[in-house]
């Protein structure tokens, strides 16, 4: 009984993000939907990559969290659009509440939207929100393990950021493991260390950007 009422519930949700899908196609917005656990870095990401996105494009973004607009603050204070989705307990993003969030924010292309998805590395995998890309973003604080004990949201990944590798010299953590573990789940997703502290790596992660948006079809 409870296996297919959650049956249920997901593929409502699958049919929801097919509908945003069509609907971020029609406006021309590549969709990045941003997966970590709480505090691995992705505000701080979604905003080094709003600094790089050419002014031509257009920018905006949707903050998931529990409570609080702290998130959706930092963005607005640097001039971008944002909405923020307080989920009020609950622990992933679906595709009904992004809906709402695109009718607040009515955000047309040709550019980019980042989804900040709630702080959490198991439920956000079930439910897809119409995304053109899954990014996921791990942190060295967090251990090099990780991709082991949570595969299901490494192996969905089109890309894994590595974050806080300014931090390798003080963490016992080993990169070889890591991007082992992840190859065990995940066989392409490009693996790209940054440091949203130095700005090192964000070059990569932009280039990666342009090219999976002109991949998509999206836009240009
Ligand atoms: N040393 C270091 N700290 C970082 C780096 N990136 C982010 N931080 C810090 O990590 C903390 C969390 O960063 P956020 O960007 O808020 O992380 P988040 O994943 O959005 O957090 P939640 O939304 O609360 O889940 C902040 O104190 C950041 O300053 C980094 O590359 N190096
Ligand atoms: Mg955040
Ligand atoms: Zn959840």
């Amino acid at each position: 009984m409870r296996v297919s009422v959650r049956k249920s519930i997901l593929s409502a949700n699958d049919e929801q993000a097919e509908r945003n899908k069509a609907r971020f196609k029609a406006s021309q917005l590549m969709v990045i939907n941003v997966m970590a656990s709480p505090g691995a870095g992705k505000t701080s990401l979604i905003m080094r990559l709003l600094e790089n996105i050419p002014s031509e494009l257009s920018r905006g973004v949707i903050e998931g969290d529990v409570a609080s607009s702290i998130d959706a603050d930092r963005i607005a204070a640097v001039g971008v659009p944002v909405t923020q989705i307080n989920t009020g307990g609950a622990c992933h993003l679906d595709a009904f509440m992004v809906d709402r969030a695109m009718d607040d924010l009515k955000l047309s292309g040709p550019g980019y939207l980042f989804i900040e998805n709630i702080g959490n590395l198991i439920c956000p995998t079930d439910f897809r929100l119409g995304e053109t890309a899954n990014m996921v973003v791990a942190s060295v604080p967090e251990g090099d393990d990780k991709p082991i004990k949570y595969p299901a949201i490494f192996a969905q990944a089109d890309i894994i950021i590595l974050n806080k590798i300014d931090l390798l010299p003080l963490i016992d953590f080993n990169l070889q493991a890591f991007s082992a573990a992840v190859r065990a789940v995940n066989e392409e997703a490009p693996i790209i260390n940054i440091s949203c502290t130095t700005g090192e790596g964000i070059d990569t992660a932009v280039r990666w950007l342009r090219e999976k948006s002109m991949g998509s079809g999206v836009y240009i």
